[in-house]
């Protein structure tokens, strides 16, 4: 049984508006992303003892550089690009263009929340960090440019959810193409998972920043940023998901495995990401030990889809390797096409990703979280997830992206393998520094230079992390030279171009129980009950809150 996993196997044209301002939404990710790199060699040399945070202009304070590290990396990189690729994936998928006129206010958007926000950051009133818990205050520009740009994947889901109402009404009766299916539910889980982000900027902050309000509640106001801050690692990992599933397939010349599984795979990332944020408040006061356990067991909950994810992609790794001529337990991965970037920039990023993922589960559990929590470690695992699988990722989809939307071709192939192994051993290094410094009670968020409780024992890891930070600084500007080479200097492709998707081994079916897989409104439905479960208790206790903290500027 094989069936492609989209509307229209024999092709799509984007219409040439939409092709551009998607184009733009991924230029704006990626014009961030090298910000955010610059920013990190600065911060990842921090701990070597080595500061030229004081060379960059306008930067006052490690803190104003860290929160714009964590801003430009952490959110406008990955919405942009997020609201780009999995807009061009639903069109293509369902083989019918969204609303151009949605498309463009998205990026309008993002481009007023990032000026805003970029504005405060940048003249030093918001040095609160990525993570903004009161009583810290920032400007009332940092709030509001961040509100726009969740906004801005709201505007985005409105139009993937209308493109698929309109495929169903032109096709009663039939399976959404996966493509669109895995898509669309990214949007669903995303758009229930900021409302807490959404309620405390909104309802909270930016009143109190501008003084509306005199006082701000800290537990709810971190409660609420959690609500949205543990599944926006799951809306920054599963454009990835969707590569890794459906691109990746048909890159290393394998085939999906499941159709209905990944489908279930989705699912459960929509029903479970939400109910575990309290894995990030196991050491606030103020939260029953109880609610804390069941927010732990639905985190190994949330695991499994990702252990299911990488059976699958093993899976479509092996038959591509076996088709080249791989053999025995492992030879196949050798024989896969390593000069091939796009595949080579995302094969590292699942090898990295192993480890992230295991790092994950000894945050998730209870009593090891205490020996690590604030530590180095945690900088240690999320770049070897968001800093690497996911950022590895975009990368190695701007290697076939990039082309089909300006129609030129890939230039320095040679190059953006090179680049992809540099910032894999970099981001390797680096995160074997933070996690051993961690161990040994290295502090994350902290100004080591100016320590003065530095311990001698940190002075390796200290320096595998500077050394490692170098390392990807220079991969990632080894990618933006392949990037910019390819706008600039690429020939011009000339005929038809087309997404790469895959055909799926266990088709979909079009009778039986596996209909209601999509069902999302059910599914969304059994998410809110699931939310209602995992943090009504909580809230029924400790609303209205206690709003006592008065604001503080430190910096
Ligand atoms: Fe996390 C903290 C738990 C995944 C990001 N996480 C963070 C923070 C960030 C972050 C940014 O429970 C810090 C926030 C802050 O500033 O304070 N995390 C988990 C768990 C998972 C997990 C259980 N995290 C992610 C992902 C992220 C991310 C994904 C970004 C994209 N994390 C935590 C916890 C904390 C935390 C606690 C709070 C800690 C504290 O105290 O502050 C899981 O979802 C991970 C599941 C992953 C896997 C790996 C599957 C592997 C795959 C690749 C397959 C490879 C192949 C190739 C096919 C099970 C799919 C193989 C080929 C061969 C030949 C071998
Ligand atoms: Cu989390």
């Amino acid at each position: 049984m094989s069936a492609p996993v989209v509307a229209s196997p024999e092709g799509f044209e984007l219409p040439e508006s939409q092709r551009r301002v998607i184009l733009w939404m991924v230029y704006l990710g990626f014009a961030a992303l090298a910000i955010g790199i610059i920013n990190g060699l600065g911060q990842a040399l921090n701990y070597a003892n080595i500061d030229i945070l004081k060379y960059f202009p306008g930067m006052r304070t490690y803190y104003q550089g860290l929160t714009v590290h964590g801003v430009v990396n952490a959110i406008v990189f990955t919405f942009a690009f997020t609201n780009g690729f999995l807009a061009l994936c639903t069109s293509r998928a369902l083989a019918r263009p969204l609303s151009g006129g949605l498309l463009w206010a998205v990026f309008v958007t993002m481009v007023l929340g990032t000026l805003l926000a970029g504005y405060a950051m940048a003249t030093g009133q918001a040095s609160v960090l990525y993570t903004f818990y009161p009583p810290l205050q920032a400007h009332w520009s940092y709030y509001l440019g961040l509100a726009l740009l969740v906004v801005s994947t709201w505007i985005t889901a409105v139009a993937l959810f209308l493109g698929v109402r309109g495929w169903r009404r032109d096709n009663p009766g039939a399976r959404i193409p996966l493509m669109a299916f895995v898509s669309v539910a990214t949007y669903a889980m995303w758009s229930l998972a900021s409302i807490g982000i959404a309620v405390s900027v909104v309802g909270l902050l930016l009143p109190w920043s501008l003084g509306l309000i005199a006082y701000s509640d800290p537990l709810l106001s971190r409660t609420l940023f959690w609500f949205s801050a543990h599944p926006i690692v799951y809306f920054w990992l599963l454009p990835a998901y969707v590569s890794w599933y459906v691109m990746i397939p048909r890159q290393a010349g394998g085939k999906l495995f499941s159709d209905p599984l990944t489908r279930v795979v989705f699912i459960m990332f929509l029903l479970l990401s939400i109910p575990t944020g309290f894995h990030h408040q196991y050491t606030d006061p103020g939260i029953s030990q109880g609610m804390k356990a069941i927010h732990a067991t639905l985190t190994f909950g949330v695991f499994f889809p990702s252990l299911v994810t990488a059976f699958s992609i093993m899976y479509a790794l092996e038959i591509g390797g076996r088709a080249r001529g791989g053999r025995g337990l492992l030879g196949w991965f050798a024989k896969l096409d390593w000069r091939n970037p796009a595949l080579v920039a995302q094969i590292l990023a699942m090898l990295s990703f192993t480890l992230g993922g295991a790092t994950g589960l000894i945050n998730a559990s209870y009593n090891l979280n205490q020996a690590i929590h604030n530590t180095a470690w945690i900088p240690g695992h999320f770049h070897m997830t968001v800093g690497s699988a996911v950022t590895m990722s975009f990368m190695g989809i701007a290697y076939w992206l990039i082309p089909y939307l300006t129609r030129r071709e890939l230039v320095g192939r040679g190059m953006a393998v090179l680049q992809s192994w540099i910032y894999f051993i970099g981001v390797l290094v680096m995160a074997r520094g933070l996690i051993s410094g961690g161990l040994d009670g290295m502090p994350r968020r902290t100004l080591l230079m100016e320590a003065p409780y530095s311990k001698p024992s940190w002075e390796l890891a200290g320096m595998l992390t500077g050394l490692g930070g170098t390392l990807m600084f220079i991969g990632g500007v080894l990618f933006f030279a392949v990037l910019i080479a390819t706008i600039l200097f690429g020939k011009k492709i000339e005929g038809k171009q087309d997404v790469p998707f895959t055909e799926t081994h266990i088709a979909p079916a079009s009778s039986g129980w596996e209909l209601n897989l999509d069902r999302l409104r059910w599914w969304f439905v059994a998410a809110v009950v699931l939310i209602l479960i995992a943090y009504g208790p909580f809230l029924v206790e400790y609303l209205p809150g206690n709003f006592t903290s008065p604001p503080y500027r430190f910096f």
